[in-house]
């Protein structure tokens, strides 16, 4: 049979074709009867009417690169935030229409199905969000890649703002089955762990030519599940892999059949609890038991599928780095460095040094924080006991790196001591950056200022001995999602205007800059930015309850809870335009709506505390008479890719505003520019890079530069200083001191203030106070006239076409992966 046969794809016939497989999946597949079938029912039924479209194009691409057995990307990320999948899917196959009209004929309306779908919610924030992206693009770009991840039963937690407080609630993505995901019962691999190694014949140099066997291990299963990634405008779609852990199924019948029923039920729960919940990031170094354990999980099942698919055609390893990259995302995936060694060594028989040169022309690695505290180790004697044989291949790689480095460039051990896999200082601990680095052909940052600071910094060793490993790839965002789905009204301003090609050459919006003098596109453009504010108003107002204007400026502040990105700044922004106000209420404010979303680690406790905060001053400013329309305070709570597809496309203000230094790239910031909001922000991560493309006129900028920063702080930074000499500033840190925003409660935000007044302000808020408030008033200057704001607001998504993330992914298959697109 021809695949072909299976859907005549004339247009005439689609929608009929559409109509039948959509009742079809209704009554066969999810057994509803249609007169009884609800929405999310028909939801369902129409997202596996579109599965099956996707499935074909899959099959027929599988042929195609079997037969072209080209080189392979996998990118391996223990994130995947993908958000919802029924618009993209409709988007990318080009049927929006066509199933609009099917549906409509079966007597439903299609526009109310899509928020129905829950998120796909398997990552924490940018890094997973940056994987989905990628994702897109190398589908897009017909590049033969597939991303391996867990599919976690609990994705991020769903936050709920009880009395302005932070309340974690599990995320249950699955109740409603995930028509998405086709479970792969034929693809399941062993992952052992613990037990003991035995060696045989150990050589002289203590490594080669010696067998080891890893024995007595307690195994677990890994399932695959996949998901189809379509690319856009192309038949060619990408597999999501991810991986669900079984118990096996001898392993607790033995206990089972020793009578012991509970016992056995609980050794199965252990095993399966591997991908049971994503972890919340806390940007330090939790070290716990089980995420070592899903970390090894994924690669060990990975590893096994990757090189189950190259010895399908292959019969031995010489050519493996010519068919296979493995891009590693941070360095949550490292341990499938020691494991493909493994695999080499003990179950082919490479010798290690042979191993090693295979190894390494195969992984590269980015990087995504600088911050020394975020950076992952592994305690020795946890990864001895979980991972026997793993430490040891650990130890060799080291003790090969530490000999060749030594004899290449002369004995120095105090770079030994730096540059060593082994953190010997206290307890012994591995650390994953260094094996990413040095078992890496190519290691990247995410963005200009934080490649470069990367370099210097936590690699500095690194890149004196390698320089040539080291590179940047500007993170992007995919135009797909963050234009043509979340802003339906701009995208379709855009086409009118320069087409529809945009959404895979994202460039051509370069030709925007000729259209922003014109008056009716100018009125237009602000036509279709306040259809996205009167959107996100009504569900402000329907979710919260609080009114809020949609001609205001609305200043958007969207990201995870952080010190380092600084919400605390905004709130001192926020606190001192209040006072100004009541000080002077009769001058000409710009009624200003801040709007806050984002979610703190669950034992942040800094980070919850500016959630309250945010509420608290939420509360007495959206309540003072006196203030009225000029200033409004929102938290939106449950930060999502969903809740941002809404939330962006209203912005006119975007704070990007972190200590100089510490935003290894940002992409939040990519996304509202594409949206034409502007920019207030530090020179940090990739805001340097919107800068050079926007134009420096175009864009807020304001507060320390990283050389300042560190110039601060090397000459003894003392905020107390600051405050004495600001006056405005230290009102407001008395205010919070003194319980203005928490009567019910005054001692409430003291830590708070002791962050400024005792701590030493480590991210140097009250450095950059003065200066930002001051921009903050510029920013009121331009909005007030408002022509050149739009024009402004034009010429920032005219200059975002860099950052979309198929030119980032474009950079690495040239730079890195080497990896030529499919022929289709
Ligand atoms: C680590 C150990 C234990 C549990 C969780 C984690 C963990 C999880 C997620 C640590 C870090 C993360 C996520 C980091 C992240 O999102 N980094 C961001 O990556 C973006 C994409 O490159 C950048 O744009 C951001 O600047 C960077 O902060």
């Amino acid at each position: 049979m021809n695949l072909n046969d299976l859907h005549q794809d004339d247009s005439a016939n689609q929608v009929a074709n559409l109509k039948r497989s959509i009742a079809s999946k209704l009554v066969y597949a999810l057994g509803k009867d249609p007169a009884a079938a609800a929405p999310r029912d028909w939801l369902q039924a129409a997202a596996l009417a579109v599965r099956e479209r996707l499935v074909e194009r899959q099959m027929k691409l599988d042929g195609v690169q079997a037969g072209q057995d080209g080189k392979r990307v996998y990118y391996m990320s223990i994130e995947f935030l993908i958000g919802r999948t029924f618009t993209n899917a409709l988007l990318a196959l080009g049927l929006h229409e066509d199933v609009r009209q099917a549906l409509d004929e079966l007597g439903v309306d299609l526009e109310q199905l899509p928020e129905l779908e829950p998120d796909a919610a398997l990552g924490n924030g940018g890094l997973g969000r940056l994987a989905a992206c990628f994702l897109d693009s190398m589908a897009t770009l017909n590049l033969a890649g597939m991303g391996y991840g867990i599919r976690y039963d609990y994705g991020m937690f769903k936050q709920e703002i009880v009395d302005g407080r932070q309340v974690e609630a599990p995320d249950y993505w699955l109740t409603g089955g995930n028509p998405w995901e086709v479970a792969r019962p034929n693809v399941q691999f062993k992952v052992r762990f613990g037990g003991r190694i035995e060696t045989q014949g150990e050589a002289a140099d203590g490594t080669a030519n010696m067998t080891v066997k890893w024995v007595d291990t307690q195994d677990v299963i890994a399932m695959a599940y996949d998901t189809i990634i379509p690319g856009y405008a192309t038949d060619a779609t990408n597999t999501l892999r991810l991986w669900s852990a079984k118990a096996v199924d001898e392993f607790h019948l033995q206990t089972f059949n020793g009578g012991n029923y509970v016992g056995a039920v609980e050794e199965k729960n252990a095993a399966e609890n591997i991908s049971r919940v994503l972890y919340p990031d806390d940007s330090t170094q939790a070290g716990r038991e089980l995420r070592l354990r899903q970390e090894y999980f994924f690669c060990a099942a990975s590893l096994q599928d990757i090189i189950a698919r190259y010895l399908a055609k292959h019969d031995d390893f010489d050519a493996l780095p010519d068919h296979v990259a493995i891009h590693l995302n941070d360095t949550h995936p490292v341990l499938a460095i020691p494991e493909l060694m493994r695999i080499l060594i003990d179950d082919h028989g490479l010798e290690f040094a042979r191993a090693w040169t295979i190894t390494q022309k195969v992984f590269s690695y980015t990087n995504h924080t600088l911050m020394q505290e975020a950076l992952e180790t592994w305690p020795v004697d946890m990864m001895g006991h979980f991972l026997p044989r793993h430490l040891h291949i650990i130890f060799d790689i080291n003790k090969a790196f530490i000999d060749a480095t030594n004899e290449q460039f002369g004995i120095d051990v105090e770079r030994m001591r730096r540059v060593s896999l082994i953190d010997e200082a206290g307890e012994r601990r591995v650390r994953m950056a260094h094996l990413a680095v040095v078992a890496s052909h190519k290691v990247n940052g995410v963005s200009a200022l934080h490649s470069d600071l990367m370099t210097r910094s936590i690699f500095a060793d690194f890149a004196k001995l390698f320089p040539e490993r080291f590179n940047n790839k500007t993170n992007g965002i995919t135009p797909r999602r963050w234009l043509s789905l979340a802003n339906p009204s701009l995208s379709k301003l855009i086409d009118a205007r320069i087409g529809p090609d945009w959404r895979r050459d994202l460039e051509q919006l370069g030709r925007l800059r000729d259209l922003a003098g014109e008056q009716e596109f100018a009125q237009q453009f602000r036509a279709a930015k306040l259809v996205n504010k009167e959107r996100l108003a009504s569900y402000i107002q329907e979710h919260l309850g609080i009114t809020v204007d949609p001609t205001s400026l609305f200043d958007v502040q969207v990201k995870r809870i952080h010190e380092y990105k600084r919400q605390l700044l905004n709130v001192l922004h926020v606190i001192t335009r209040y006072n100004r106000i009541l000080a002077n209420p009769d001058a000409n404010w710009v009624p200003r709506t801040v709007i806050f979303a984002g979610k703190a680690a669950s034992a942040y406790h800094m980070a919850k505390q500016t959630i309250k905060l945010i509420n608290d001053v939420a509360e007495v400013v959206n309540n003072d008479a006196r203030v009225g329309d000029k200033l409004k305070v929102v938290f939106i709570p449950n930060y999502s890719v969903s809740l941002a597809e809404i939330i962006i496309p209203a912005a006119d203000l975007s704070e990007q505003i972190s200590t100089a230094g510490t935003e290894a790239s940002g992409t939040g910031n990519m996304k509202l520019g594409l949206n034409g909001a502007l920019t207030i922000g530090t020179l940090d991560g990739a805001n340097v890079e919107m800068r050079e493309n926007v134009g420096a006129d175009n864009i807020f900028i304001f507060g320390n530069t990283t050389e300042e920063v560190e110039a601060l702080r090397a000459q003894g930074y003392n905020p107390r200083e600051i405050i004495e000499q600001n006056e405005e500033l230290r009102q407001v840190l008395e205010q919070l001191r003194d319980g203005l925003f928490s009567p019910d409660e005054p001692a409430r935000f003291h830590d708070v203030y002791k962050v400024f007044a005792e701590w030493g302000d480590h991210y140097l808020l009250l450095a950059d106070y003065a200066s930002y408030v001051q921009t903050q008033d510029a920013v009121d200057e331009l909005f007030r006239q408002g022509d050149e704001w739009n024009r402004k607001a034009i010429l920032n998504v005219a200059g975002m076409g860099v950052f979309s993330s198929d030119r980032t992914i474009a950079e690495y298959a040239e730079q890195i992966w080497n990896a030529q697109p499919v022929k289709l």
